[in-house]
């Protein structure tokens, strides 16, 4: 059996890009594997966060997890913070990485763009990250294609350490989907829908109900053209549309550009708006039975004991290997 990780920050609305991209594959996973998924905390503090509400936010995601399909039974849910394992891994791991390398992630050039001086967590975020993967003995990693560089480099670092200090980390393998990999924001579609993004209306969050979505999707820039037609290149707003049409139905987009041949926008955004509320509607139900429920703590509790068990196997092993501690 593979063993799976994936998290998720809880920065607040997420979004139809983090459940298309990654979460629904969490669900489709949690049959055939051990799949361990985490709220990950402490990647959200590289920006600034209000302390309630990042406490909110992190029952946010954990509900929502229950609340898409993730069924505690298979899957061992929990958060980052409460795993000392992922910040112990991190420093390991941080004293094998360069400079060089980490600043060429496109995510640390994108969030770091115009200061003179950004947090050393934003720089070393893919180092946390490869924490969070390595620390599972993980095989395979559910996340949107934005994060394949990220991938990546915990792949390098993991092949550098064990050519380096003999067997220690299994090298894991990024799941990326086709359909749904990247969705772009519904203002700007060059740009990826972002939870941080300023305009609300650049994104579907999951929680939305059909008038937030009907703003959202009927205000979305498209071109001037008028045609239902998939060209990412020269229109990227219609073909993002057309994506997220194709992600929620059973429709594929060969499908969609010949139901709505000869037809405006108009109707278009109409069907969608249908298509995206009737996929919702029972993760929200769903999220108000659970949010606030003791079985919601229960979850988290159980999973942070889990996690812990196998992050302590692992850390005895890196520990071990790099000579650190007495050797108890
Ligand atoms: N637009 C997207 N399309 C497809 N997948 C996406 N993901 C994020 N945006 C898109 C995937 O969602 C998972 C969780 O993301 P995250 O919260 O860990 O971080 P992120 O990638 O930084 O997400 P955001 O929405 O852009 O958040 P902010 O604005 O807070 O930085 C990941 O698997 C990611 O690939």
């Amino acid at each position: 059996m593979k063993r799976v990780f994936s998290g998720v920050q809880p920065t607040g609305n997420i979004h139809i890009g983090n459940y298309l991209g990654a979460l629904r594959q969490f669900v489709e996973l949690q049959n055939d594997n051990e799949c361990i998924y985490c709220i990950v905390d402490m990647h959200s503090i590289t920006v600034p966060q209000q302390p309630q509400e990042l406490r909110q936010h992190i029952l946010d995601v954990a509900a929502l997890y229950l609340a898409i399909g993730v069924d505690p039974k298979k899957a061992t849910v929990f958060v980052q913070s409460d795993v000392p394992g992922h910040a112990e891994l991190s420093w390991v791991l941080t004293c094998s990485a360069y400079t060089g390398e980490l600043s060429r992630m496109t995510q640390f050039k994108d969030k770091s763009k115009g200061r003179e001086s950004a947090p050393a967590g934003l720089f070393t975020y893919p180092v946390l990250m490869a924490a969070d993967i390595l620390l599972y003995d993980t095989h395979v990693v559910p996340v949107g294609n934005d994060q394949k560089q990220h991938i990546e480099l915990c792949r390098d670092l993991a092949i550098r350490i064990n050519n380096k200090y003999g067997e220690t980390f299994v090298v894991p393998e990024g799941r990326f989907l086709k359909e749904g990999a990247r969705i772009m924001a519904l203002d700007e579609p060059t740009r990826k829908m972002s939870k941080s993004a300023e305009n609300p209306l650049s994104r579907i969050s999951l929680l939305d109900d059909e008038s937030k979505i009907k703003k959202a999707i009927m205000k979305s820039t498209t071109d001037s053209e008028g045609e239902v037609r998939f060209d990412i290149e020269n229109k990227p707003g219609i073909s993002n549309l057309m994506n997220i049409y194709s992600s929620f139905s059973s429709l594929s987009i060969e499908d969609i550009q010949k139901k709505y041949q000869g037809c405006g926008y108009g109707d278009f955004k109409k069907d969608l708006v249908q298509v995206t509320a009737e996929a919702l509607r029972p993760i929200r139900e769903q999220y108000e039975e659970i949010r606030h429920s003791q079985e919601l703590i229960d979850v988290l509790k159980e999973g942070a004991e889990k996690a812990n068990d196998i992050s302590e196997k692992t850390m005895l092993r890196v520990k071990e290997r790099f000579g650190l501690g007495f050797g108890k």
